[in-house]
């Protein structure tokens, strides 16, 4: 990196080491600072620097900036962070970067804890000037074509109205509130204005049931809840009201219950409780000053399940979150030079009460100004070309998806996609688990045309962001691996016993590094935390994945080694369904293992014993599913519910699992030694019952 030719890149860390040493005096032309220089805009800027006086400079393309980004980043990590920490607005800008450690002695993950910024400025604020009247949200509904559309400067009024009517009704920084809420522009209006008085939200997936939602009322101590009279979801609707009704039967401190009118469906109104939307933004100022936050101050929790019976509320943070946020989606998903990030129009497909919804519809692309869409339906309605069809409507550009609904919509066979023109479409994206060799031929073949690069993202609702994925333009691409890690993440494969592995292998995924994403505490249990995820193999992050590693060093993730399934891209605990059914009057005990299943990735299989004298039927066997239904959610219902004699158990009393597994899985000539049960003859009559 020297100023000797015409155009040069100059990479974010670099730029901060020559003002620094005050190389350079002045953007002449552009925004100037890091942000616009490192944000792919393309532009030329005039750069006066005393050394080399008045030079043009310009972006080079992604894989050189990635080169760049890696050189500094191996020379002096800090300083490379606290560059890259330019990509956002700060309010007091941090002089310290990673102060995280992984050991037992001195646990912690911090980053840039000096510095102070509010997020809603950096998504909403700092964009009004060059991108007011730009679309921030582009909003799709569940019927085709329902929808509307928000500039950066009506969402900027529409969160500072919110912020005030929190406000008005108690809420301030440090609160906890509660969202359940559809896919509509409302859920990121709320987030945002939770963020904007430094309140934390938690965002609760709408298809939970009530008694999810109370579990998550009860365990943050939220004090306000944000929903909507009803959902809908393929011409269906959710009673999301009524729901937040009966949670708040068992969930108490809540004091206020803010509805927005969705669907204009009848609803009980609780006097002195539940307020309209509407009414309440009615007469309410469009400015609301920004709480400073700490980078450390929280953001968000977020719930996500694990080995346990319990849902572990991960806490997100300020600063590192957003950082990760800002700078993968621009690596990922943001333009190349000479292109401007909202000369895109990115749809990512999950749902806001997921970890993708909160990194990739909302905080990512707003705040990098791009144009975000937000989707309130479902892949198949009201017919199987429904993405494809609203993706040309609308002028996607990019499109991030889940292996589960790609696959989903190959079997109803090309011509739903064919129909439409999908030629604006340049980029193709794909999240959660791991994507089949022949889902990702046809996504790359019939949905790309074979001409857009597959960004498969690796990550986890604890890491805030992608961590091994491929750079478009930089990174080749193999079908099924999600390639490379991003800078600044350190991944390594461990044995069973904690031995490093090296070269091409397989093996546990763990990271020995920080990044700045990095979930901060499990709300309410420090200690969980620690125990959860960095005791398993000391000194390192465990992620609960296996995967391989080729000898190019490409990761292949293989899946949760853990009791943790993925169906259709909903991460659950094994526990948790167990917990569903052990509610049962006649059940005595349930285990539940994942099995392979065509379109959702994994299939729920759960073995069941009953209580004496009582008898398997198909009816108890619906009374089961509706009980997980009504417990968990209709996602968490089991496919199979085997009745059996008794579950492999040692002769210490813990199921074997693995045993399951394999039955689940059609294998059972795999099942290997099983000399250690207490009753090895069990597993022959599993096998059996397991064929009818
Ligand atoms: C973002 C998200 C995390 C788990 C993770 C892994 C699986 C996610 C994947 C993938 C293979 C990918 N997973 N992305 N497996 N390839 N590209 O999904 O978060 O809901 O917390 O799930 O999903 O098993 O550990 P979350």
């Amino acid at each position: 990196g020297t100023i000797g030719t015409t155009p040069v890149y100059i990479g974010a860390a670099q730029f901060a080491a020559w003002k620094h040493t005050q190389l350079i005096l002045d953007v002449v032309e552009g925004r100037g600072g890091m942000f616009s220089l490192d944000n792919g805009t393309g532009r030329r800027f005039l750069v006066r620097s005393r050394a080399y006086g008045e030079r043009e400079i310009a972006m080079l393309h992604k894989a050189d900036r990635l080169r760049a980004m890696q050189a500094s980043i191996d020379s002096d990590t800090d300083a490379f962070w606290l560059a890259e920490a330019h990509r956002l607005d700060w309010s007091v800008f941090p002089t310290k970067a990673d102060e995280s450690s992984f050991g037992k002695a001195d646990f912690g993950i911090r980053w840039f804890a000096d510095g102070e910024l509010n997020v809603s400025v950096n998504c909403l604020d700092r964009h009004l000037e060059t991108r007011g009247d730009q679309p921030a949200i582009v909003f799709e509904g569940d019927e085709p074509g329902e929808g509307r559309t928000l500039t950066y400067r009506e969402l900027h009024g529409e969160v500072c109205r919110f912020a005030n009517v929190l406000k008005a009704n108690g809420i301030g920084k440090g609160d906890r509130v509660i969202l359940y809420m559809p896919m509509v522009p409302e859920a990121a209006i709320a987030m945002l204005a939770c963020a904007r008085i430094g309140a934390v939200h938690s965002v609760v997936f709408g298809g939970f049931s009530p008694d999810s939602l109370a579990d998550r009322i009860a365990d943050c101590g939220a004090t306000l809840v944000v929903t909507a009279d009803e959902g809908t979801r393929g011409g269906k609707r959710i009673p999301l009201k009524a729901n937040v009704d009966s949670a708040l039967e068992r969930a108490s401190g809540v004091d206020t219950v803010i509805v927005m009118q969705r669907t204009g469906g009848q609803v009980s109104m609780r006097e002195g409780r539940d307020i309209w939307w509407e009414d309440a933004c009615a007469d309410v100022s469009g400015q609301c000053p920004p709480e400073a936050m700490n980078a450390e101050d929280p953001l968000f929790i977020l719930y996500t399940s694990g080995s346990t019976g319990k849902p572990k509320g991960v806490l997100h943070t300020t600063g590192g979150y957003l950082l990760w946020s800002t700078l993968t989606y621009d690596l990922l998903f943001g333009p190349e030079e000479g292109r401007d990030v909202a000369d895109d129009l990115f749809w990512c497909t999950a749902d806001v009460g997921w970890i993708t919804g909160h990194t990739y519809v909302v905080y990512g692309p707003l705040s990098n100004g791009a144009r975000t869409v937000m989707f309130d339906g479902v892949p198949n309605y009201p017919d199987p070309g429904r993405l494809w069809e609203t993706s040309q409507r609308l002028g996607v550009t990019i499109f991030y998806t889940a292996p589960t609904a790609i696959r989903a919509l190959m079997r109803h066979g090309d011509r739903w996609v064919l129909q439409h023109d999908l030629s604006s479409i340049r980029l193709l994206g794909t999240v959660g688990e791991p994507i089949n060799h022949e889902a990702w031929e046809w996504y790359h073949d019939i949905v790309g045309r074979g001409e857009c690069p597959i960004v498969d993202t690796w990550w986890q609702t604890e890491t805030g962001g992608a961590l091994i994925a491929p750079v478009p333009g930089a990174t080749e691409t193999k079908p099924g691996s999600a390639t490379l890690p991003l800078p600044g993440v350190h991944p390594e494969l461990v044995d069973g016993e904690g031995h490093l592995l090296t070269g091409a292998t397989e093996g546990n995924l763990v990271l020995t590094r920080s990044w700045p994403g990095q979930m901060r505490t499990i709300f309410g249990d420090h200690d969980r935390f620690f125990q959860t995820y960095f005791s398993t193999f000391p000194g390192t992050y465990f992620t609960g994945d296996g995967a391989r590693r080729d000898e190019d060093g490409y990761y292949w993730i293989t899946g949760r080694v853990d009791d943790v399934i993925n169906v259709s891209g909903h991460r659950m605990g094994t526990a948790e369904v167990e917990n569903a059914l052990d509610e049962h009057v006649l059940v005595a005990e349930a285990a539940v293992v994942g099995m392979p299943h065509d379109i959702k990735g994994q299939g729920i299989h759960a073995f069941v014993t009953l209580k004496a004298g009582a008898e398997g039927s198909d009816a108890l066997r619906q009374e089961l599913r509706d009980l997980v239904r009504s417990e968990i959610g209709p996602f968490a219902t089991p496919d199979v519910i085997q009745f059996a004699p008794d579950l492999p158990k040692t002769r210490s009393g813990k199921i074997m699992r693995r045993v399951l597994r394999k039955i689940a899985e059609g294998q059972p000539d795999q099942i290997g030694d099983t000399s250690t049960l207490a009753d090895p003859a069990i597993v022959e009559s599993l096998i059996e019952g397991a064929r009818v």
